[in-house]
């Protein structure tokens, strides 16, 4: 029987569209599962989406949608980019699917069964216009942080789940599985949070409609957690007639998320499976941040990248390869589009893509695009041995960019070889020479073979590339292939040969892309399609109140705005507005701004936003609301 593994990412909100955080998470559940199918194991990879509670009704009352409408536009978006990054899930979970209802239901009829279910009454920060409780953390001085009004406390009956029974049973499991938590800095953490002691947690709410209803009890609905990390059995048949592939996957290898929400699934979600006598998973694994400017990226910040750009210019495997390998697995890392382009020419377009392009037109041009017999010469077999070792060992331990480093090194020492070698010139030296050529460019083909396998589950369109060009078959394929030296077939045929990652000029591209560079008059006719209503929907408007307003000193322009948005800080915005308008004379003044552009640079002063004007000659026009609303609204 082969081994099993089951891997989840979180299920994502749809409360707004994705960015690069949920694409790393997705990304990285996607490489151990490609890793996995190529040792052998039945894998199975879910991810889905959570579009039940406060935070998805709210999103749509602002949107003037029906809920379901709203997760229905954002799914279809999930979809399209899972597609586009080459994703292999197995499935994909909806909360407010019917099977996932059962799952639910199920899993609270066993804690009801159990005895650790009982009614009480749950206090909270009640804000009456968004007829919600809010947690805790979002609340100031009386105010709720993100619109600013005023929350009051309130009590309303409520289930709850006897928490706090578990603290010494989830201690005993946390001891007697070091492994469940990883990194080890996060198993501490949740392990002294532990043992702080657990209050009874409230399952469920009367002050909300949209979710599951509560079994027994219509008034009331799930609480989303409860609702949510139900997802990885209910997708599995858990609480439904068939529950084979429960049966054949439960528990899971791994549930990797972000290291925001460790504890629901360390605590809460174990402590659920407890109380309903089913088994508990392998691991959790709580990657870290990817931040921008040294703030953690969120949707409500609004300080979030969204790649479609990259990925469309530079491909899915680029994206997936820089953030596999930029990103410490477990710690923090700063996005920048500069980061990506370095990485791009250094480890693609060079050490990769020329490595592979010289030796393989090397091989069509001195052996006639024929694999040359095997050879076993100078160091590259011992470095291959060496890099699959390594490889294999931090892919197992969850290391994938040191993984990638251990390839990484086989193409350094391929390359040196060439170098040292030099068939080029070896090549004109008669027959002897042309020997000595067709022994390096052996033992180059066969390195890159073993690192087509090596860079599969990272970069599965390039690799297959490599292969075809390598004269392989698209066939079935094993990383322990990787481990043996020579299985290229002699004498067969090398495929046309085509730069893998052409070089990119970086200064270039950031120019061309940058904000305030001149458009090019096609741009207009290189947008082939009309805008969707979802990529509309991914530009977020609001309308902001001015607080303070000064030129910015030696331009006739520039006015640098501090505007509120509803947001705990100030945004800075820095607009071309100064001839038309006198900067004391805006404080006060409403306007709508692009709160999720990019942050650029007018005359050395960030701008995290551009403010909306309606442009006569040059002279811009204010836009603002006909009635002042509360900083920000969004527009829509
Ligand atoms: O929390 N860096 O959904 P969500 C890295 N529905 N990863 C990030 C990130 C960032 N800046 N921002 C988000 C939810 N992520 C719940 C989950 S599961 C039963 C329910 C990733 O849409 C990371 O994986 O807010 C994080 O845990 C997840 O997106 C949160 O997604």
């Amino acid at each position: 029987m082969s081994e099993r593994f089951y891997i989840t990412t979180p299920i994502y909100y749809v409360n707004d569209m994705p960015h690069i955080g949920h694409i790393y998470t997705t990304v990285m559940a996607d490489i151990f599962a490609r890793y996995h199918r190529l040792r052998g194991a039945e894998v199975r990879f879910l991810t889905g989406t959570d579009e039940h509670g406060q935070k998805i009704e709210k999103a749509a009352r602002d949107q003037g949608v029906q809920p379901i409408e709203l997760a229905d536009r954002v799914v279809a978006r999930y979809h399209g980019l899972w597609q586009a990054l080459a994703i292999s899930h197995d499935d994909f979970i909806r909360t407010t699917e019917a099977r996932h209802q059962r799952g639910v239901a199920e899993i609270i009829r066993r804690i009801t069964a159990a005895g650790d279910i009982f009614k009480g009454e749950y206090e909270g920060w009640y804000l009456a216009a968004d007829e919600a409780f809010i947690p805790d953390s979002q609340v100031k001085d009386g105010r709720d942080l993100e619109s600013g009004r005023p929350v009051e406390r309130l009590s309303e009956p409520s289930y709850f789940f006897r928490l706090s029974a578990y603290q010494l049973r989830l201690l005993d499991w946390y001891r007697a599985n070091p492994d469940c938590i990883r990194p080890r800095s996060r198993f501490n953490e949740v392990v002294s949070f532990v043992e702080g002691g657990l209050r009874d947690l409230s399952i469920s709410r009367t002050s909300l409609r949209w979710g599951v209803p509560f079994p027994g009890d219509e008034a009331h609905v799930v609480y989303v957690w409860l609702d949510a990390l139900t997802n990885y059995i209910s997708a599995l048949g858990f609480g439904s007639p068939d529950a084979a592939a429960y049966e054949t996957f439960w528990p899971a290898s791994m549930h990797l998320v972000g290291k925001d929400i460790l504890r629901f699934h360390c605590v809460y979600w174990p402590a659920f499976l407890m109380s309903a006598g089913l088994p508990l998973p392998q691991q959790v694994f709580g990657h870290g941040w990817w931040l921008r400017d040294d703030v953690k990226m969120s949707k409500s910040i609004g300080n979030v990248v969204r790649p479609d750009a990259l990925i469309e210019r530079f491909g899915a495997d680029a994206m997936r390869f820089f953030l596999a390998r930029e990103m410490t697995f477990g710690q923090d890392a700063s996005f920048s589009d500069e980061a990506f382009l370095e990485r791009f020419n250094a480890d693609l377009a060079n050490a990769l893509g020329n490595t592979a392009s010289r030796t393989l037109s090397m091989a069509a041009r001195y052996l006639e695009g024929r694999v040359p017999e095997p050879s076993g010469e100078g160091p590259v077999p011992a470095a291959a041995t060496a890099a699959v070792e390594a490889y294999r060992q931090h892919m197992d331990a969850a290391e994938p960019n040191r993984a990638l480093e251990a390839a990484w090194q086989l193409l350094k020492v391929i390359d040196g070889h060439i170098q040292e070698r030099r068939p080029w010139a070896r090549a004109k030296e008669g027959a002897e020479g042309l020997r000595d050529v067709e022994a390096t460019l052996a033992v180059a083909l066969e390195g890159l073979r073993v690192t087509s396998l090596l860079i599969e589950p990272f970069m599965p369109g390039i690799a297959a590339r490599l292969r075809r060009q390598l004269g392989l078959g698209d066939g079935p394929r094993r990383i322990a292939e990787a481990a043996v030296w020579g299985r290229l077939q002699v004498g067969s045929t090398i495929g046309a040969v085509e730069p893998l990652f052409p070089r990119v000029d970086i200064k270039a591209y950031l120019e061309e892309t940058s904000m305030d560079a001149p458009k090019p008059e096609t741009a207009a006719a290189a947008q082939p399609e009309p805008l969707t209503i979802e990529r509309f929907f991914e530009t977020k408007l609001v309308v902001g109140t001015v607080r303070q307003a000064e030129p910015v000193p030696k331009s006739k322009k520039l006015v640098r705005l501090l505007v509120d948005l509803g947001e705990p800080e100030l945004r800075q915005l820095v607009a071309g507005i100064g001839e038309r308008y006198e900067a004391a004379a805006l404080v006060g003044r409403q306007i709508v701004v692009v709160a999720n552009l990019k942050p650029a640079k007018l005359m050395g002063v960030e701008s995290r936003g551009m403010l909306l004007a309606a442009n006569v000659d040059g002279a811009p026009f204010l836009l603002s609301p006909d009635a002042e609303v509360p900083p920000g609204t969004r527009v829509s």
